[in-house]
């Protein structure tokens, strides 16, 4: 089956106040100017790119704690995104979301949500993002937005868009994880969300794997939503990103799992984050991830 052929939205996220380093904010840019345009064009997709007008200048916006650093500059962009978001899903369009760091998924999949009552949630990244303000290391909102979706966090950032929780836990799938804080292991247990860690796509390989995440995310729902760290690749393969971490996705194993989505065709929304084009070999990392959505919207190697 082929991916329906849905006007691509894309939609610029220059934010990286939710990480510790920045540059990742550089990241839409260097995605576009790697050829995203002509590949969706190549593809079929009418693909339109939006401006960052949208998002509100939060340079003025000093509200931060320690618990959640630069919170008021994230909550004023997340909010601005899901608007965003919701306009494109409502038009009958597909939002395809550069980031940026991790925290902007907060608003993306609480747009994504606001047109669907039973979102699935796919999500893969070496980390959890599972932290709240109780428990993260850092105080860096990029490593809590999956637990704010799922309800779990601050209030104001749990209440994007109004409807809470954006999503239920067990539409909910991680894939690639290998750096889980204690806070985050303890939250996978009590809410039952099912986590298909590297040892499992060692051990079942990633066919396996990936065959069981998109049963579980599309069992029931109404769109899913599919939100793509980059750093979930070995960083031997995407050395542009903030928080690298050994033992990630090799090449071809990546683009199997995109191009089994594309197969699929669930996917009804995506982020792509935490490209940063200040800590990249050249364009690698941008290009590579030009090429994960090309996979994504069903490029074929026959
Ligand atoms: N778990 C750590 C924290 O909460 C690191 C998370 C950050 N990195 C990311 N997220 N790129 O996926 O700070
Ligand atoms: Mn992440
Ligand atoms: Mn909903
Ligand atoms: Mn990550």
């Amino acid at each position: 089956t082929a991916q329906p052929k849905r006007p691509i939205t894309v939609i610029p996220v220059p934010f990286d106040w939710g990480a510790s380093r920045r540059g990742a904010a550089e990241g839409p840019q260097a995605i576009i100017l790697s050829g995203l345009e002509r590949k969706l064009q190549q593809l079929g997709f009418s693909c339109t790119i939006e401006s960052s007008r949208y998002l509100p200048d939060v340079l003025a916006d000093i509200r931060s704690s320690s618990n959640m650093r630069h919170w008021g500059k994230t909550l004023s962009t997340v909010e601005a995104l899901a608007h965003k978001t919701a306009q494109a899903v409502a038009a009958g369009q597909f939002p395809l979301v550069l980031g940026g760091d991790h925290s902007i998924a907060i608003g993306s999949i609480a747009g994504a949500a606001q047109g669907r009552q039973r979102l699935g949630v796919l999500w893969i990244d070496a980390h959890g993002d599972l932290n709240t303000p109780d428990t993260t290391p850092s105080g860096n909102i990029h490593g809590m937005s999956l637990a704010c979706c799922l309800g779990h966090g601050d209030s104001r950032f749990v209440a994007v868009s109004g409807q809470q929780p954006k999503v239920e836990p067990d539409r909910v799938v991680l894939v690639g994880a290998r750096q889980l804080d204690p806070g985050e292991r303890e939250l996978i247990r009590a809410l039952g969300i099912t986590c298909f860690t590297m040892h499992d796509i060692d051990r079942y390989g990633m066919a396996n794997v990936m065959e069981k995440a998109i049963r579980i995310v599309s069992d029931g729902t109404d769109g899913v939503h599919l939100s793509f760290d980059i750093d979930s690749v070995d960083p031997g393969e995407a050395p542009g990103t903030g928080t690298r971490v050994r033992g990630g996705f090799q090449y071809r194993e990546v683009h199997l799992a995109m191009e089994m989505l594309a197969e699929a065709s669930i996917i009804t929304s995506a982020d792509i984050v935490e490209v940063n084009p200040l800590l990249d070999n050249g364009y690698r990392t941008a290009r590579l991830a030009v090429e994960l959505i090309a996979s994504l919207f069903g490029e074929r190697i026959l």
